[in-house]
């Protein structure tokens, strides 16, 4: 079967038909805002008692946990490079997509929701952001043995625009 990508503009923690979707993490894996506040209020209070022992993870590095109250089984939380700090960081982001893609794959997983990792509070800029975000999909999804759906869950109608015309 073909891989197929998706872009649409949601809300990550409401993509009631996928089998994981991706927290932009902090390196303690605790809430936050954006997405991350986002997901650990939908999943509720267990999510983080998960996360506490696999915590801290490093820049580009993805980890898997359960979805808890989230309509997704799982959850794989990436730590983005906060941009103009942590270097080089188109590789740095690129990873966080393929290290979240690989580990979805080894849990047999068939599709999988990604935010805009980076693009919030650590100030990567939308465009070189979903450049990177496209590309690193697009090489390794023809390498993956389970994935086959890859959403992309936009916030504003500018980032949909952004990835439908990189995706297309
Ligand atoms: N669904 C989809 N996209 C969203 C949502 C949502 N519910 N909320 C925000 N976005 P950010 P980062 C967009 O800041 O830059 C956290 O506090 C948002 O508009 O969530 O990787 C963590 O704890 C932006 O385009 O993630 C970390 O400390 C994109 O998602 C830090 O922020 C990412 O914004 C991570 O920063």
């Amino acid at each position: 079967m073909e891989a197929t990508i998706e872009c649409v503009q949601g809300n990550i923690a409401s993509q009631d038909d996928l089998d994981a979707v991706v927290n932009a993490a902090n390196a303690r894996l605790m809430p936050g805002s954006g997405v991350a506040g986002a997901i650990h209020s939908a999943a509720g209070p267990a999510l983080a008692e998960e996360c506490r022992p696999l915590a801290p993870i490093r820049t580009g590095e993805a980890v898997l946990t359960g979805g808890h109250n989230l309509p997704n089984r799982y959850v794989i939380h990436c730590l983005g490079p906060v941009y103009g700090v942590d270097e080089p960081s188109d590789k740095l982001l690129a990873n966080c997509y393929r290290n979240a893609l690989a580990l979805a794959d080894q849990k047999g997983l068939g599709s999988v929701g990604f935010p805009a990792i980076s693009t919030g509070v650590f100030g990567y800029p939308a465009e070189a952001a979903a450049r990177v975000a496209v590309g690193t999909v697009k090489q390794a999804l023809p390498g993956l043995e389970s994935v086959k759906r890859v959403r992309f869950v936009l916030f504003s109608e500018a980032d949909l625009a952004i990835y439908q015309s990189l995706c297309g």
